[in-house]
């Protein structure tokens, strides 16, 4: 339960949509709620086929226990926590941004099929960023958590890109699943004041949990989350004792739109140039 793991009262299941829903609904559904939350849109398969794949690079790279089923995504005892910018976190997740299966998953034909409806474009026609994300993200760390933000802070180029977050298996609340403000995408963009030193960004949206409402879940097996550049959005802390949650996010967009040269470049390259630079020219 969603209370249980927060302890708040703010939190509410998210809005399902039916992928078979006429366009118009699913883009007003979009409207409403600012995100887009399908069951079982990936077929499982898939899910499970890309899981291990990153999960045997993990075994490898000696962060999970060997004398466990490496599906069950379990940490070595003694492993200490690591997450993205950290020493060794780069060189394993940079064999995972290799995988071809984690690299061809954002054109599963389902997911294509409902960034064609948000763009309003042929599916075939949808541009997926190159710059593929997968997160590795350990228990025992929770100021590690990706903060609340809204995509567009890193994303740039066309306001009209719609990531795609997806859990390489099932995900309850306690893993950490991400969550969705409702409606906030119509606000438009905000400038991201706030430092989270220590988490994924290490900077965010200056947000009120005492009053600020969630959306979220426990997701199932192939259950994926679409939402604007604008929608603000933050993952929950993985609460876990001891297990790994991984995930991918995938950004699309029309072809012909306005594209920043970083996402046409691997997630470790982008990350690598986002520099306190960069950051301070995002200020304004
Ligand atoms: O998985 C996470 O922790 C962060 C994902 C995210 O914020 C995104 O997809 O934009």
């Amino acid at each position: 339960m969603l209370e249980a793991v927060e302890k708040q009262k703010n939190y509410y299941p998210f809005f399902e949509s039916d992928p078979k829903a006429s366009a118009a609904d699913l883009r007003n559904q979009l409207q409403d709620n600012s995100y887009l939350f399908f069951r079982g849109l990936v077929a499982p398969e898939k899910i499970l086929q890309v899981r291990r794949a990153v999960l045997e690079v993990c075994m490898e790279a000696g962060w999970l226990d060997p004398v466990t089923d490496v599906m069950d995504a379990i940490v070595r005892p003694g492993v200490k926590p690591t997450s993205e910018g950290k020493p060794g976190y780069a060189a394993v997740y940079r064999k995972v941004l290799q995988l071809p299966l984690f690299h061809d998953f954002p054109n599963d034909p389902n997911l294509l099929a409902i960034a064609g409806i948000l763009l309003d474009i042929p599916a075939q026609e949808v541009l997926v960023h190159p710059r593929r994300i997968g997160r590795i993200t350990f228990p025992n760390n929770k100021g590690a958590t990706t903060p609340p933000h809204q995509d567009f802070y890193y994303i740039r180029g066309s306001v009209d890109t719609y990531s795609c977050w997806i859990p390489l298996g099932e995900c309850p609340v306690e893993l950490g699943g991400l969550a969705i403000m409702p409606g906030s995408h119509r606000g438009g963009y905000r400038e991201h004041t706030a430092n989270f030193p220590g988490a994924v960004g290490g900077v965010g949206l200056p947000v009120d949990e005492t009053t600020a409402v969630w959306h979220s879940t426990d997701f199932g097996l192939g259950d994926a989350l679409f939402f604007h550049s604008y929608s603000i959005h933050k993952a929950l802390p993985n609460l876990t004792a001891n297990r790994l949650r991984i995930s991918t996010d995938n950004r699309y967009q029309r072809p012909q739109d306005k594209i920043e040269p970083d996402a046409l470049l691997p997630h470790i390259v982008a990350d690598e140039k986002f520099d306190k630079k960069t950051r301070a020219a995002r200020k304004n």
